[in-house]
C-alpha cells in the first residue's frame, strides 16, 4: 500500500481501536483510490484522506422511554454528520442491538460516496439507536421514536441533514417520527425525513427503490457479457425491506428467487417465490412482524436454522440482510457453483476476503455503495417532490430511479477503466464518488 494511504489509515485506527467494521470500511475505500490518488497530488496536498476519513461532526445522545409495564428505559442515540461538501447530510436511521457508534460510521462514511453517485446533490449521514425494535409493541416503538425525535429535531432539516429508514426503520417508524417532528417544530411541508407516507409527502416507489434499484444494476452488469437475468435463478438474504423488493423485481425480470432469511434462518423454495408468496411474506414481515421459518410450515418447503443460504446453487446472490453475512467460505461456495453475479442490497455484506474470491473469480460484483444507492436516490427525488410542493407518478419515479441506477454503473464501469482495473465495480464505485465530493471539498477551503 502506498506510503501516505497507510498512514492515514493507522491514524484512523489508533483514533478509534475498537471500531473495528469503521476501519474495514475505510481500508477498503482507501485502497481503491490509490490510483487516483497517485494521478493527483493535490488530495495529499489538501489532506482529503485525512479528512474525508473524519466525521464533520457526531452527536450522541440519552433516549429515555416508558415500556409496557410503565417503566423508564433509557437507550442511546447517535447521528454521524459525516460529510456535507456536496449537499446536506443524508442516509438513514438504523434501530438494532448491535448499533455503536463504530457501525453508524461504518455506514455514515459509505454514504458519503454512495450519495455522491447517485448524481444527486446530497452529502453522507447515518443515525440510529442500539434500541430492538423485536418484540416491542407499537405503543413502545411510538414512544422511543418520540423520545428519539425530541432530541433530533434540533439537529436535523432540509438544508441541514434528512434522515430516512435502514434497518429497523420502516414505515411505522418513520410516521411517529415525523409526527413527533411536526409536534415538536410546528413545521410542515419541508422535506426533514424521507421514507414518508404516501399520505403526509412520501414519494411513490420509495418503499420499493433500494430493491429494485439493486436488480437494475444486477441488469447493467449482466448486460456488460450479453447476459439478463430472464430464465436466471436467485438467492436473496433478508427478508425485510430491501430483500422483499429485490424480490418483487427479480419476478418482474424473469428471475426465480428461491431462497430468503431472517437473523433466525433460511428457506429454500425451489419452485422460486411467485408474487403470491412474497405478498404473503410481505404480510409476514411488515404486518404480522413474524419470523421467515412460518414459510417453510405455510408453503411446506426447508427451513435450516441459522446460517444464511449462500450454499445453494444459484446465477445471482442478492445479499440484502446486514454487515459481513457472506463469509469467505460461503463466496467460495457461490463461484463453485457458477454464479454469475453479486448484487448488494445491504451495506457491506461480504467480508474483505469474500469480496476478493469474487474478483478472482471473475464474477460480476456490485458492491453496495452503487448497488444498493437506487434507495437514497429516490430518497434524494422525494426531496425534489417536497421542494416543488408537488408528487409525480410511480411511472415517472420508477423511470428516474432507473435512469439514475443506469448512470451509476456506466459511472463506476467507466471509472474502473480509466483506472486500469475494467470491471472492477469497487474501485471504479469508490474513485467516482471519492472524486466529486474531495474536489467540492478543495474547492471550499479547508474550513468547510
Ligand atoms: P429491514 O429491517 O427491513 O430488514 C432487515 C433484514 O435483515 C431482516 O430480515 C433481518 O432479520 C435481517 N437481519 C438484520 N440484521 C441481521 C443480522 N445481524 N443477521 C442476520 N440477519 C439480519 O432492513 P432493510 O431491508 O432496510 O436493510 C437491509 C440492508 O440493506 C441493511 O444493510 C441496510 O443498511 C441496507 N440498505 C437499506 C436501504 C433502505 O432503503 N432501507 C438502502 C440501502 C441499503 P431479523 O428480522 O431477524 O432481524
Ligand atoms: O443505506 C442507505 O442508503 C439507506 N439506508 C437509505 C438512506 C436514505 O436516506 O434514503
Amino acid at each position: 500500500m502506498d506510503s501516505y494511504i497507510e498512514s492515514v489509515y493507522n491514524k484512523v485506527v489508533e483514533k478509534d481501536p475498537h471500531q473495528k467494521v469503521f476501519h474495514q470500511a475505510v481500508l477498503e475505500v482507501l485502497e481503491s483510490l490509490e490510483p487516483a490518488v497517485k494521478k493527483y497530488p493535490k488530495y495529499k496536498e489538501f489532506s482529503i484522506l485525512e479528512r474525508i476519513t473524519e466525521p464533520e461532526r457526531i452527536i450522541q445522545f440519552r433516549i429515555p422511554w416508558k415500556d409496557r409495564d410503565n417503566k423508564i428505559q433509557v437507550n442511546r442515540g447517535f447521528r454521524i454528520q459525516f460529510n456535507s461538501a456536496i449537499g446536506p447530510y443524508k442516509g438513514g436511521l438504523r434501530l438494532h442491538p448491535t448499533v455503536t457508534q463504530g457501525v453508524l460510521k461504518f455506514l455514515g462514511f459509505e454514504q458519503v460516496f454512495k450519495n455522491s453517485l447517485t448524481t444527486l446533490p446530497m452529502g453522507g449521514g447515518k443515525g440510529g439507536s442500539d434500541f430492538d425494535p423485536k418484540g416491542k409493541t407499537d405503543a413502545e416503538v411510538e414512544n422511543f421514536c418520540t423520545s428519539f425525535m425530541l432530541e433530533l429535531y434540533r439537529h436535523i432539516g432540509q438544508f441541514i441533514d434528512i434522515p430516512a429508514g435502514d434497518i429497523g426503520v420502516g414505515a411505522r417508524e418513520i410516521g411517529y417520527l415525523y409526527g413527533a417532528y411536526r409536534k415538536a417544530t410546528n413545521v410542515h411541508g419541508t422535506c426533514v425525513l424521507t421514507g414518508k407516507g404516501p399520505t403526509y409527502g412520501g414519494s411513490l416507489i420509495r418503499p420499493e427503490a433500494t430493491g429494485y434499484g439493486t436488480v437494475y444494476f444486477v441488469e447493467e452488469m449482466l448486460k456488460t457479457k450479453g447476459e439478463d437475468l430472464k430464465g436466471k435463478t436467485a438467492v436473496v438474504s433478508g427478508s425485510g425491506n430491501v430483500a422483499q423488493f429485490a424480490t418483487e423485481k427479480c419476478i418482474d425480470l424473469g428471475a426465480k428467487v428461491i431462497a430468503l432469511s431472517d437473523s433466525s434462518g433460511w428457506i429454500h423454495d425451489p419452485d422460486g417465490i411467485d408474487r403470491e408468496k412474497l405478498a404473503w411474506v410481505m404480510d409476514l414481515k411488515n404486518v404480522r412482524r413474524g419470523r421467515i421459518k412460518e414459510y417453510a410450515e405455510h408453503f411446506k418447503v426447508d427451513y435450516t436454522a441459522g446460517g444464511s443460504p449462500w450454499e445453494l446453487k444459484c446465477d445471482i446472490a442478492l445479499p440484502s440482510a446486514t454487515q459481513n453475512e457472506v463469509d469467505a467460505n460461503e463466496a467460495k461456495a457461490l463461484v463453485d457453483n457458477g454464479v454469475l453475479a453479486v448484487g448488494e442490497g445491504a451495506n457491506m455484506p461480504c467480508v474483505p476476503k469474500a469480496v476478493e474470491i469474487f474478483l478472482e473469480g471473475k464474477v460480476l460484483y456490485g458492491p453496495g455503495k452503487a448497488a444498493n444507492a437506487g434507495g437514497v436516490s429516490v430518497s434524494g427525488l422525494e426531496m425534489a417532490q417536497n421542494s416543488q410542493r408537488y408528487f409525480w407518478t410511480r411511472e415517472e419515479v420508477d423511470k428516474r430511479l432507473h435512469g439514475i441506477m443506469v448512470a451509476i454503473h456506466e459511472n463506476a464501469y467507466k471509472t474502473s477503466e480509466k483506472f486500469g482495473a475494467k470491471g472492477n465495480y469497487v474501485l471504479g464505485a469508490n474513485i467516482a464518488g471519492f472524486l466529486k465530493v474531495a474536489d467540492a471539498m478543495i474547492i471550499q477551503g479547508f474550513y468547510a
